[in-house]
């Protein structure tokens, strides 16, 4: 090829890496994009392509090879230029006195002193190392001495520079700091590892640990894992670096690496135990665990002469927050009902303090989980506040199980309700089947039944539900049609207006249509894309009712667990009266034409599972839906192992996630048409 073009190429190449670096620095340093996921999404694939044209001039520090190669056969070991040393730990007041004390002695100095206080994140210790600007490796703390390298796993980091921005960094510069995971992420992974019925991580620091040190770096990759730098290590000897740790941590700012906002330079040990309190009240709205904060001589030719007892500084120390773990007794197990009917154990403890705070009620989270940890009535159990705000159960003291421990059975009916709890085969979560009528499920039914894509009652919100429902003049969804204008007109925050306004919003959403109602009951697993497939299928609402399992089964994209939702829907009484009224009160719809199939077979999408998220330029959702019934595939609501394709739009949610963490191809919407085109 010609050399111009390669130029040309080159020229481009560098172009979009400098952009990309730059929004990776706003994104993941400054926390403030300058541009939409989508255009950097758009930047990013530019890049890959030209690589994918011209793989002469792919470099290791490109931001395309962040995301891990093939799995490595194990870490290699990795010798600190410097050793990584550990804090020693005050947990009084008096100890922090003595310490700012003993600093004073050691200088001769009568006078205050300045500091660098920090919060101590709980994560994993990490050190960086930079030749001439470029990351060349990364290493875990591992005894202080040695490490492991896991270089390609903190490459996966977006908020890991592979190279450094600015100037005036050492030639070789080592930069020690700590990889967390925040507790948005740490939710995330878990909710996903849930759904693909695999181990949960216990809190975000073994999230992290165990995400860092995946022998597979795209793993790593999948993983939201942030990081802060703290310190210099190798390098940090050089006469031009600033001569305080406070700017030297701007410095590493400037340089492009990312350094916790809340840390500050305070003067004097009043000082310090008012940063520790002010911590300390911040601490349950951090996006990250903290268990205490760290105090550093500010000076650093202070920090010179007072030098190293065994292996910590003399011249910091971690002030810890109290411990987060507490022993107790299970006094008992309940049961709660949750908004989508999901039924979770509640371990009920003898009340006791972690953390500051008194815990006495526990979820477990689902019926595996509680067998996982083997959680018995009157057991001894270890309490942690995972994250300061959730407690949890961390483990049971099986020494301490007296014989009269019992074990947890799961309801086999709703103790809200009465109605059958179901858990089909490979499920994790049990469900009460009351829907409609279980009180515990009601404002979030009464919700989901009046929304805009339900049964598009407008006006009809949250406080409305809740002035309904504890007004005690609204059970079940039926109940909202009969409600006299001046009942309404009543309540908090209504007058007649308002009220005449809802009574014609109720009104008019009497004529539906089946996809519609179907979608508003709120029968588990059956979102919009499947109450369509239903009522294409079964025409009407009786025939529907009256199926069987199998009959279901026979419906394109309805599988086992949804048949069972559906039958068990419509088997519980309450749910068939609701529905009786509803249609009393005058709620209707067209009868839908049953299609002699209700996909078209033998299309060159035949057999193929599709789930469209986001907003599709210049298709809509139930066109992109017809396009893909039409040619034999099927559309259903939710993402599992089982999808072929994900079709992304713009602002795709929670299901691009997923599908990318389930390695599911996804497709924008240029490579959709494609598809459809194809013949
Ligand atoms: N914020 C902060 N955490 N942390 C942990 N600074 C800090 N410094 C440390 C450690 C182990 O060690 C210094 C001796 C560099």
């Amino acid at each position: 090829m010609p050399d111009s073009d390669r130029a040309a190429a080159q020229a481009e190449i560098d172009g979009l890496r400098a952009a990309i670096r730059h929004h990776d620095h706003c994104y993941y340093v400054l926390d403030a994009p300058e541009i939409s996921d989508a255009d950097y999404d758009a930047l990013m694939r530019r890049l890959q392509a030209l690589e994918a044209a011209w793989p002469a001039l792919v470099t290791a520090d490109s931001p395309t090879q962040r995301v891990g190669g093939a799995p490595s056969p194990a870490f290699g070991s990795v010798t600190h230029r410097q050793p990584m040393l550990s804090l020693d730990n005050a947990f009084e007041d008096g100890e922090v006195m003595a310490f700012d004390r003993r600093v004073r002695e050691r200088l001769g100095l009568d006078g205050t002193i300045v500091y660098c206080a920090e919060p101590k994140l709980d994560g994993l210790a990490v050190s960086l190392l930079y030749e001439d600007g470029r990351l060349v490796r990364g290493a875990t703390r591992g005894d202080g001495t040695t490490g492991e390298a896991v270089t390609a796993n903190l490459r996966t980091l977006p908020s890991v520079p592979l190279r450094l921005q600015g100037t005036g960094w050492p030639q070789e510069l080592e930069v020690r700091g700590e990889v967390y995971l925040p507790h948005a992420g740490f939710a995330a992974m878990n909710a996903r590892l849930q759904a693909a019925g695999e181990r949960l991580f216990a809190n975000p620091r073994n999230a992290a640990a165990g995400s860092l040190r995946q022998l597979d770096a795209r793993v790593t990759a999948r993983r939201p894992l942030r990081w802060f730098a703290y310190a210099l290590g190798a390098g940090g000897e050089s006469a031009d670096l600033p001569a305080t740790h406070f700017e030297r941590l701007a410095a590493l700012r400037g340089w492009g690496l990312p350094v916790c906002p809340l840390n500050e330079r305070v003067v004097g040990v009043e000082a310090l135990l008012d940063y520790y309190r002010r911590m300390q009240a911040r601490r349950a709205q951090l996006d990250y665990d903290i268990d205490g904060v760290v105090y550093k001589v500010d000076d650093i030719a202070a920090q010179q002469r007072l030098g190293f007892v065994s292996r910590a500084p003399r011249w910091a120390i971690a002030h810890k927050y109290p411990a987060e773990e507490a022993r107790t007794q299970v006094v008992d197990v309940g049961f709660n009902v949750g908004r989508t009917g999901a039924v979770t154990p509640v371990a009920k403890l003898a009340p006791v303090s972690v953390g500051g705070v008194t815990v006495s009620n526990v979820s477990l989270h689902n019926f595996d989980e509680l067998r996982r940890k083997d959680v018995r009535i009157g057991d001894t159990v270890i309490v942690r506040r995972a994250g300061d705000v959730i407690p949890e159960v961390v483990r049971v003291v099986i020494e301490q199980r007296p014989a009269y421990a019992r074990e947890v059975v799961l309801p086999s009916h709703c103790p809200a309700c009465g109605a059958v709890v179901v858990r089909p085969e490979g499920e994790v979560i049990a469900r009460c089947s009351g829907q409609l009528s279980c009180p515990a499920q009601r404002r979030e039914a009464l919700l989901h039944f009046a929304a805009r894509r339900a049964m598009d009652i407008d006006g009809l919100g949250e406080k409305l539900i809740d002035a309904l429902v504890d007004g005690g003049l609204v059970h079940d969804p039926a109940d909202l049609y009969g409600l006299p204008a001046e009942t309404l007109a009543a309540l908090p925050r209504m007058g007649a207006r308002s009220a005449a306004n809802l009574v014609a919003a109720i009104d008019r959403s009497r004529a539906t249509t089946l996809p519609r109602f179907l979608y508003a009951l709120g029968i588990p697993e059956v979102g919009e894309a499947t109450a369509r497939t239903l009522a294409q299928h079964f025409g009407d609402l009786e025939p529907l009712m009256a199926a069987d399992e199998a009959a279901l089964q026979a419906v394109s994209d309805v599988g086992p667990v949804v048949s069972a939702q559906i039958v068990a829907f419509f088997a519980e009484p309450h749910n068939r009266e609701v529905i009786a009224r509803l249609r009393a009160a005058g709620v209707h719809w067209p009868r839908v034409a049953v299609a002699a199939a209700d996909q078209a077979s033998g299309g060159p999408l035949q057999g193929k599972r599709f789930v469209l998220t986001g907003t599709l330029e210049g298709l809509t959702r139930e066109a992109a839906t017809a396009e893909i019934q039409s040619r034999g595939g099927t559309v259903s609501s939710s993402v599992s192992a089982r999808t072929d394709y994900v079709v992304a739009g713009d602002e795709a949610g929670s299901k691009l996630e997923k599908a990318r963490a389930l390695n599911i191809p996804v497709l924008d919407a240029a490579a959709f048409r494609a598809l459809l085109a194809a013949p």
